[in-house]
């Protein structure tokens, strides 16, 4: 068989279902055997920069291996932001990197590049396949690494003539490493130190997701009577916010971090590698550490007492076998602090009850944040399932639109939606097309308020007000025109009664849907504030 059909032979032995990517030439044998061999669907994305984050929420959604293809150096340039974003989240994905005709690569043809050196800053190990010999391994390789955790974005460099070329190999499952559980010692250890703390709390983050950890995360929390906090911009949501020990996420900054968990006697960090802060301050905490994940790059600002590599799974459910019961739960009421929602005004649509309105409508959707200012309001009021909360992760923004088209084509059963604010949307909206294509059923919420309104809140520390750089109109941007052109319903709302006509009319929201919020800028969401 040619090189080309054992690598999608074996990605499909793997369960590899689809292969997102934006085409050139030196995809063409790739394109053209997915098209032949009929086992692997390759997704045509518009560029790179929707192609990546695309990948990336079908991996989240679907917690599995996401395959992407790019096209040589200037694809490979194009994705980078988004593959540094996979990596900052953890998630696995195989990136297969069209290369060089290798007769003619020593005369630096056009889009010639150092892929290896620029696959190398973003992607954990990077693959190339060079001769005849090293092809069936290197597929088998790459492949491997990218099944093993700690995850991240693997690269497999694909030049197309040795794609071409006749092997003898034999497509085969890959058995990835895999991480252990805790043994009895160690399970003991965790389980002493919990024990001795009067109010301890845990510090939830990406790993859990990818180890599928959810459920034991919330037993433990049950055993211990913690609050179950998300580490700062954690990528997918990793206890259901449903659950009474769900605490929200921590704000981005040590200084509020420090307050929100001041009580606190000590701290157990599930997973993650460290907190990914904003704004400086010089606050520490002074609670006692420990520390369970996959990476073992994990950063503190002081030393853990207890760490450990595992997988979560079952190392939580053997810590929490060992505890003995605290009593009747006193946190029986939601660990979230409750907020009031601001009160109803006539002619207004503000925000915070939009956001709350639609969380209540949309509550058994996958939800996809980017939604700026909003974000800490969604995470306020939402009542998502672990896994079905996600957000870039990075901070890298342009990531939420393609992504949730990868979502919903990772799990076409479910109504997915993505919160998008105006500037975000309009990085990669190209990936609208991929979701009209394939039929996808997303909604898409545009928060229009016609400014980088996060920037102006930075701005407001950090400069003394709001920038004029920051305010992205004139022109107001028209999202009807962007509904247009990729083929999507469009509906709008500039009052609460309109988003409650739009909400009454089932028909105005099903299919793929882009529903403009018209904000007034000077409404803010009311937990913004407090959340940098
Ligand atoms: C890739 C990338 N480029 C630029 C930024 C800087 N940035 C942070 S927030 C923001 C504006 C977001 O605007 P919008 O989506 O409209 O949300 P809003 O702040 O208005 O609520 C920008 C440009 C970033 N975080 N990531
Ligand atoms: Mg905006």
């Amino acid at each position: 068989m040619k090189v080309v059909e054992y690598l999608l032979a074996t990605l499909e032995k793997n369960g590899v279902e689809c292969i997102f990517g934006n085409p050139g030439t030196t995809e063409i044998p790739l394109v053209k055997a997915c098209e032949r061999l009929r086992s692997i669907r390759y997704i045509v994305a518009l560029s790179e920069v929707a192609a990546v984050p695309m990948t990336d929420g079908y991996a989240r959604a679907k917690r599995t291996l996401g395959v992407v293809n790019l096209h040589v150096a200037p694809g490979l340039g194009n994705g980078m932001g988004a593959l540094y974003t996979a990596g900052i989240a953890g998630t696995p994905l195989l990136v297969i990197v069209g290369g060089q005709d290798r007769r003619f690569l020593h005369t630096q043809p056009i889009l010639w590049g150092p892929v290896e050196q620029m696959a190398r800053s973003v992607c954990k190990r990077v693959y190339s396949l060079t001769s005849r010999y090293d092809a069936a391994a290197n597929v088998r390789s790459a492949l491997r690494s990218a099944l093993t955790p700690p995850y991240s974005p693997v690269a497999l460099i694909c030049p197309p003539d040795l794609l071409e070329q006749d092997i003898h190999a034999e497509a085969v499952e890959v058995h990835a490493p895999a991480l252990p559980g805790l043994d009895e010692k160690t399970a003991a250890e965790f389980a002493r130190f919990l024990a001795a703390a009067k109010k301890p709390a845990i510090i939830a983050a990406e790993d859990v997701h990818w180890n599928d950890a959810a459920r034991a995360l919330d037993k433990l929390a049950d055993a211990l009577h913690a609050p179950v906090y998300a580490a700062p911009y954690t990528g997918v949501l990793p206890i259901s916010a449903r659950s009474s020990w769900y605490a929200g996420y921590l704000p981005p900054s040590m200084k509020q971090i420090s307050e929100r968990l001041e009580e606190r006697d000590a701290l157990l960090f599930v997973g993650g590698r460290g907190f990914r802060t904003t704004l400086y301050s010089d606050a520490t905490l002074h609670q006692r550490k420990a520390w369970i994940g996959n990476d073992s790059a994990v950063q503190s600002e002081s030393e853990f007492e207890l760490a450990c590599i595992a997988s979560l799974s079952p190392a939580l459910s053997a810590i929490a076998e060992r505890l003995s019961p605290r009593g009747a739960a006193s946190a029986a009421a939601s660990a979230r602090a409750h907020i009031d929602l601001p009160a109803a005004k006539a002619g207004a649509l503000h925000p915070t009850r939009a956001i709350a309105a639609l969380l209540e409508r949309f509550k058994d959707a996958i939800w996809f944040d980017e939604s700026g200012l909003s974000t800490s309001d969604v995470r306020q009021w939402m009542t998502l399932q672990a896994g079905e909360y996600v957000i870039n992760g990075s901070g890298g923004i342009g990531w939420g639109l393609a992504g949730s088209i990868g979502g919903a084509i990772a799990r076409p059963d479910r109504q997915v939606v993505a919160a998008i604010g105006d500037g975000s949307a309009l990085y990669a909206s190209e990936a609208l097309w991929t979701g009209g294509h394939c039929n996808t059923n997303v909604l898409l919420i545009v928060l229009a308020n016609r400014r980088y309104a996060t920037l102006n809140e930075a701005a407001g520390r950090l400069a003394g007000g709001a920038l004029e750089s920051f305010t992205i109109e004139p022109p107001v941007l028209d999202f009807s025109g962007l509904a247009k052109l990729y083929g999507w319903r469009y509906a709008a709302a500039a009052t609460e009664d309109e988003l409650n006509a739009v909400l009454r009319d089932g028909s105005a929201l099903s299919g793929n849907t882009v529903l403009e919020l018209k904000l007034d800028p000077a409404l803010k969401p009311v937990t913004a504030s407090r959340h940098f």
